[in-house]
């Protein structure tokens, strides 16, 4: 199922109905606002296509920012990222990859990406989860650890100069229970701009994505729940009895754009130390 349409603060129940129980492509014109991308029919390659096409070309890779258009994507999959992901991996000035995104949870900012040799899957937490979880982009997958709950703070790329997007996309494995996966925007006064409920695809991939027009760049902060479980408790997967544990593939955004509103920067100064975003030196 492909699903994308025009939307609004005021459409959200319109939208999930539209994604849901339609499943067709709708457009409407007359209502202003983003565009939302959600798949969850078993190949979500083509609406992850369409999605990228509406972010911009090109895929800037590591290229030190800023540009006024392309987007950057993170897949995981390179040798260099970690298990043990320091918070600022893909965007520490100091080495590549500077791809202009931040993320910070609230236990201490931990996170995990799935590494050959070491894990499998996150088989390390429960050796079941490989038998739940797929790729889109193989072989690794992204997870918080101590909790289910994740920020994404965007910059420009390879400088600390806070910034916004003019959309997010991510891919989402094994999402056992529609509603246990938010993916919820705020702009630079830390408003809610939109919530969205990410479309349930057991043992499959889930994609969801917004995009606003090319000259507005409103996304801050995202706000993700990834399932309802923290993947560190150790526990399996288990929706029958309400466990639901999901993990993270591909993410996609548009080029970081600086943001200079004084009140925004001392807002996410703040943010940031609650988080307990701390810099990692790579070993
Ligand atoms: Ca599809
Ligand atoms: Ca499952
Ligand atoms: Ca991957
Ligand atoms: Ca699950």
């Amino acid at each position: 199922m492909v699903t994308f349409h025009h939307t609004s603060r005021a459409s959200k129940a319109f939208r999930s109905l539209a994604g849901v129980a339609l499943g067709t492509i709708v457009s409407m014109q007359c209502v202003a606002g983003p565009i939302v991308f959600s798949d969850a029919d078993g190949d979500i390659s083509d609406t992850v296509a369409a999605f990228q096409q509406a972010l911009g070309d090109p895929n800037r890779g590591n290229s030190a920012g800023p540009f006024a258009d392309g987007r950057r994507q993170i897949n995981w999959d390179a040798g260099i990222v970690p298990f043990d992901m320091p918070a600022d991996f893909f965007n520490n000035p100091a080495f590549p990859p500077t791809r202009g995104a931040v993320f910070s949870n609230s236990n201490n900012s931990e996170f995990r990406v799935s590494n050959d040799g070491i894990d499998n899957e996150f088989d390390t937490f429960n050796a079941d989860n490989p038998n739940q979880f797929s790729t889109f982009s193989a072989p690794r997958l992204f997870t918080p650890v101590g909790t289910n709950i994740f920020d994404v703070n965007f910059f420009i790329p390879a400088d600390n100069t806070p910034a916004s997007v003019n959309g997010f996309g991510a891919i989402f494995s094994d999402v056992d229970l529609f509603g246990s996966t938010i993916v919820e925007l705020f702009d630079v006064n830390n408003q809610l701009i939109s919530s969205n409920t990410v479309e349930a695809n057991p043992n499959g991939l889930s994609f969801f994505g917004i995009a606003f027009d090319d000259f507005t760049s409103p996304i801050f902060r995202v706000s993700i729940t990834a399932g309802n479980t923290d993947i560190g408790s150790g526990l399996a997967d288990d929706p029958t009895n309400g466990i639901d544990l999901v993990v993270i593939d591909d993410l996609l955004y548009g080029e970081p754009q600086a943001v200079s509103e004084p009140g925004a920067l001392a807002l996410f100064a703040s943010a940031l130390i609650l988080m307990g975003v701390r810099r990692k030196k790579l070993i």
